[in-house]
């Protein structure tokens, strides 16, 4: 039996502006392929899947004074996801949001702060996504989303769904982080961010660091959300991703990961990014995202 919220929506979000390689907004559409509807269906949740937010690529990408790249684009979609999360948490549903790129989480975790003031996160990635207009070396947003969710970075970004709530650093936890820039350990270090990287989890193992993990989403928190960039785990389970990074989570340390932290019951809201069926095989990835998805909604539990 599922033990985190019966009543589940399915969110795509069909975008890849955020993004420096195309074919990530096609990710929705590959893990609804890979059958993410049947596979809950048949764990037990009553499952409404509200189609994709779609995002329509400018004909200009710059905005004046910024390096950011189609950055009112990015605007306008994360605030139509940040509402519609909002709506669904509202109707007592759980938001299982598919990406597209990761600056679709700017959308999330907004619309989850409202009706959850104090948010712990659990951010699977090799990336630290913690850059701001000011050190990404890309301009891609979707390397941004943690610095915006702390309210650090460009004003149109940070003002997505209200500036009263955003993230605390000390309930915000990284796992597989082995790219960060220069910029971002910075920042990090100036938060006091907690970040397991591959070395921590080669040396302590996946059970304590995610014990460790939970501990810090949970301490003050009134739930965990849970952003899972399939670029975390190792890219021969997750070819299909437009920043790969060799050296990442096994098969096995990504699923009894997600499955600790079903156990806690303690996760109001979740997104699965990064999916690019364009430069995949055979769909693994999203493969691999519709069996995370079942982990972390308890599918093993007997
Ligand atoms: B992802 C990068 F410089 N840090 O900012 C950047 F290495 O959502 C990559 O984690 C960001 O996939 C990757 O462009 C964003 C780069
Ligand atoms: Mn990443
Ligand atoms: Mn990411
Ligand atoms: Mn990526």
């Amino acid at each position: 039996k599922p033990s985190i919220n019966e009543r589940l929506s399915i969110i795509g979000v069909a975008i890849d502006l955020g993004a420096g390689t195309p074919g990530v907004s096609l990710g929705p559409a590959a893990i609804r392929y890979a059958g993410v509807t049947d596979r809950l269906e048949s764990i037990g949740y009553e499952v409404k899947d509200e189609g994709d937010i779609v995002a329509i690529k400018p004909e200009n990408p710059k905005t004046e004074g910024t390096n950011l790249k189609n950055l009112d684009e990015v605007v306008r979609v994360n605030t139509e996801l940040c509402d519609k999360v909002s709506k669904t948490m509202e109707e007592g549903r759980f938001p299982l949001v598919l990406g597209g790129d990761h600056s679709i989480a700017i959308g999330t975790i907004s619309g989850v702060l409202r009706h959850k003031k104090n948010l712990g996160v659990i951010w699977f990635d090799a990336h630290g996504d913690i850059n701001t207009d000011e050190t990404s070396p890309s301009g891609n947003i979707h390397g941004m989303p943690v610095a915006v969710s702390l309210g650090l970075g460009h004003e149109k970004l940070t003002s997505i769904g209200g500036i009263e709530n955003k993230l605390d650093a000390k309930n915000i936890v990284f796992i597989g982080s082995r790219d960060l820039d220069a910029g971002e350990r910075k920042v990090l270090k100036e938060f006091g961010i907690t970040v397991f990287t591959m070395h921590e989890i080669d040396r302590l193992g996946m059970p304590e660091v995610i014990d460790r993990a939970i501990k810090i989403a949970s301490e003050g928190t009134d739930g965990i959300h849970v952003s899972f960039d399939l670029d975390g785990m190792d890219p021969i389970y997750a070819p299909g991703t437009g920043t790969r990074v060799p050296g990442g989570l096994t098969y096995r340390e990504s699923h009894l990961a997600l499955e600790m932290i079903a156990l806690t019951e303690k996760v109001v809201s979740a997104e699965f990014v990064e999916v690019n069926p364009i430069i995949d095989n055979m769909n693994q990835t999203a493969k691999s995202a519709v069996a995370l998805i079942g982990s972390l909604m308890g599918e093993w539990l007997i």
